[in-house]
């Protein structure tokens, strides 16, 4: 053989055994999970997420939180730091406890240390955000911090916050300094760093959910603000103003888009929108488009909630509440959004998070958005099975060797429990 053919036949090898390693690579969901009774801990359950494994959907760990905090929270949604050394939860219960007296002041976000991704722990790391309760969702930045949304004051009452989190739980700001009037309540976070901008959606007032206060308000209090954030300040640069009592609940920025644009669901106006942030200009204002109307397009009330786009931007899953659907979109044209295909499941199932795997092939779906059981109004327990979908064929077909685990029944020491936000360590991509 000659030199170079030998020297092109290693580099071949090595190749061959790089790709052995990555095939070999982690990949896991993490699942953030609410004791449903609130009589055991609140915890972090892990499963395997490799498709050629012969435990795929099966439980890898459990990891209870521990200490006075660790009861009640109502995990809601987690995400791991940038570097994937931490990984933070929020409890969106956690602000009631003071009412019920366990303890003063609960602890509202928990970090757990996977630095071995297979075998987490906590360590006690907690945060407790001094203006802001209702913690909702965490966004990573590349300089290790988190952005945590919390919907309303520590009262559950208008004007949450935007809190910077260190990975070790300090409080390093909370934002803004001057809150706007009215209306704002977030939940939803996106972030451009090369834009330096994030966007965040204004949802509900958590206290016209609650059973004390929600007299008060008539119904719940659906919001109808989107907010446009300069990311190294964090303050307020402009506001969308959209269908009154829309609710928007989920945003996205369209992936490497260079006119920035956003997509967000509207629950309770059912239907998606296309927002422009009028980047110089560009496109003449600080619009919004009703890019999908679920209404007109047959699915009347049925409550959007995640809208998960993939990398390339052009398609996008969608889950239905309240429909009790999943949605594939083709995003092709942004403004005028198409339904590819529909994915029926029994009623009660009340699909709300979903999250779309590095793969860019499966879609996770959770069947479980919030039960206030005697706190408050709203009661959307779902049937708490994760589904998992393949969407590159054009249809969500239910992957064939995922288990569907059923949180009602996967952990009998604890009973129900209630599966909600989830992340993927997915190494190798
Ligand atoms: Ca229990």
């Amino acid at each position: 053989m000659a030199p170079s053919a030998s020297r092109l036949l290693s580099a071949l090898l090595l190749l061959a055994a790089l790709a052995d390693v990555a095939s070999a690579a982690e990949d896991l969901l993490y699942v953030w999970t609410g004791d449903d009774d609130h009589q055991q801990p609140d915890f972090l359950a892990v499963l395997e997420f490799n498709p050629t494994s012969p435990n795929y959907g099966k439980v890898v760990a459990k990891v209870d939180l521990t200490g006075p905090s660790a009861f009640g929270n109502e995990p809601h949604h987690i995400t791991f730091s940038y570097d994937k050394k931490t990984l933070a939860g929020a409890g969106i219960f956690s602000f009631l406890f003071p009412f019920s007296a366990r303890i003063p002041a609960q602890e509202q976000v928990f970090f757990y240390d996977t630095s071995n991704p297979r075998a987490p722990t906590f360590n006690g790391v907690t945060a407790n955000p001094l203006k802001s309760g209702a913690a909702d969702e965490l966004y990573p930045l590349s300089d290790g911090t988190f952005l945590l949304s919390s919907l309303g004051t520590r009262a559950g009452t208008a004007e949450g916050a935007i809190t910077v989190l260190s990975a070790t739980g300090t409080i390093l700001g909370e934002y803004p300094l001057v809150p706007p009037l009215e209306s704002f309540d977030p939940h939803g976070i996106t972030v451009r760093e090369d834009l330096d901008l994030f966007i965040t959606t204004d949802f509900i007032e958590p206290a016209s959910a609650l059973s004390l206060t929600q007299l008060l308000f008539g119904g719940i209090r659906y919001q109808k603000t989107i907010r446009k954030w300069r990311l190294s300040t964090k303050e307020i640069i402009g506001t969308w103003t959209v269908d009154d009592k829309a609710g928007p609940l989920t945003n996205y920025f369209i992936p490497n888009d260079p006119y920035g644009r956003i997509i967000a669901s509207a629950v309770n106006a059912n239907k998606i929108y296309l927002l422009d942030p009028n980047l110089n200009g560009t496109l003449g204002g600080l619009k919004y488009y009703t890019a999908l109307d679920l209404t007109a397009a047959g699915y009347p009330n049925s409550n959007p909630h995640y809208v998960r786009l993939t990398q390339d931007g052009k398609t996008a899953v969608l889950t239905l509440n309240a429909g009790n659907k999943v949605l594939l979109l083709d995003l092709t044209n942004p403004y005028n959004i198409k339904i590819k295909d529909v994915l029926p499941l029994p009623n009660g199932a009340n699909p709300h998070y979903a999250d779309i795997h590095p793969d860019q092939k499966r879609v996770v779906v959770v069947d479980y958005f919030l039960d206030f059981k005697t706190y408050g109004i709203i009661h959307r327990p779902g049937d708490k099975i994760i589904h998992v979908y393949t969407f590159d064929t054009g249809k969500l077909i239910p992957d064939p060797n995922w288990p569907n685990p059923d949180f009602k029944n996967l952990f009998p020491a604890q009973g129900v429990t209630n599966p909600h936000g989830t992340a993927f360590y997915a190494s190798g991509y």
